[in-house]
């Protein structure tokens, strides 16, 4: 091994090592969106294309990063979350936030011409060096699951709030003829109900069939799928050795009782199949959670 004298300016270097045993999430934001969505027409309030795009960003990094068990979208930022049983580069937060980072914003700007420019009507623009999408990141700690759950309750509810304003906002100005400062003055000091009532009454529009994606932003996780992919396994063992990019858990904690040991062998057959998918799904509610275990034991 090559000792050169200059060595020693390696001890100006430090590593923030992220709490063990925590719930660690990486956010990442769009620098400048707002500026970004009027350079490349983007439909407002929400542009399907754009969505898409951070979502197919979102499936990459899920994909290739196996300990993150879920990813939550709204608008221009992805929150992803590491089990808490994650060693990830040691839990080094530089390392794992910049990973994540270059990740998202590799898959995106690749992803950027089939989602801007073959994506529903057109009229977007092909993604240039004119404004390059970069997005900024963080990494933060959650001891609890409860504390992860608020975490996540508070962008989902934050979605709702931003997309109810926004949604009525955009309508008063496109479809009530009304100028933005007219239309901002006119939602000042108005409650949700006010909201409603002004799409509905005014516009006939019911805001609870607006699209789910708008209303409750995008959920990014393996979805085993666990009775049909196991009936359908049954007596197909094929003995083929299946790869999996899997966090392997540590045996004995979180496995229901109920379970025989040949069950969860099938168990585990069935998820290694895993897909990554994206729903757009209330993960305020405890049905979400309570219908994927997996999401919180880390297993398989
Ligand atoms: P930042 O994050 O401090 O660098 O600045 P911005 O401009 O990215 O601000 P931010 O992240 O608070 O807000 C996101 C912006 O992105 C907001 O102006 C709306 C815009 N945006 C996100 N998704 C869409 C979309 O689907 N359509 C349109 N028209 N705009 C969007
Ligand atoms: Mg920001
Ligand atoms: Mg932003
Ligand atoms: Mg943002
Ligand atoms: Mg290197």
């Amino acid at each position: 091994m090559a000792n050169s004298k200059y060595e020693y300016v390696r001890n100006f270097e430090r590593e923030e090592i992220l709490l063990p045993n925590t719930w660690i999430v990486v956010r990442i934001d769009g620098r400048g969106f707002h500026k970004l969505s009027n350079f490349y027409a983007f439909a407002k309030p929400n542009d399907p294309r754009a969505l898409h795009l951070m979502n197919h960003a979102a499936t990459y990094v899920v994909q290739s990063i196996p300990d993150i068990i879920l990813g939550y979208g709204v608008s221009d930022e992805y929150s992803f979350v590491f089990h808490r049983s994650t060693t990830l580069f040691e839990r080094r937060k530089d390392k794992i936030v910049t990973t994540v980072v270059s990740a998202f914003t590799a898959a995106y700007v690749l992803g950027g011409d089939e989602y801007f420019v073959k994506e529903g009507e057109g009229g977007g623009k092909v993604l240039s060096m004119e404004m390059l999408p970069t997005f900024d990141g963080r990494a933060v700690c959650y001891p609890t699951w409860e504390n992860l759950r608020d975490y996540l309750r508070w962008r989902q509810v934050d979605c709702h709030i931003n997309n109810l304003y926004n949604t009525t906002f955009w309508t008063l100005v496109q479809q009530g003829g009304m100028t933005q400062t007219e239309a901002e003055e006119h939602l000042k000091g108005t409650v949700s109900g006010d909201k409603n009532e002004i799409l509905w009454s005014r516009f006939g529009i019911n805001y609870n069939n607006e699209p789910e994606m708008y209303k409750k932003g995008s959920v990014v996780f393996r979805e085993y799928a666990l009775e049909e992919s196991i009936s359908r396994n049954e007596g197909q063992e094929t003995g083929k050795a299946e790869e999996s990019a899997e966090i392997d858990g540590e045996e004995g904690s979180a496995v229901p009782a109920v379970v025989s040991k040949t069950q969860m062998e099938k168990q585990r057959k069935a998820r290694r199949k895993a897909k990554v998918v994206t729903r757009h799904v209330d993960v305020i509610k405890d049905d979400f959670w309570i219908q994927r275990p997996w999401l919180q034991s880390g297993k398989p």
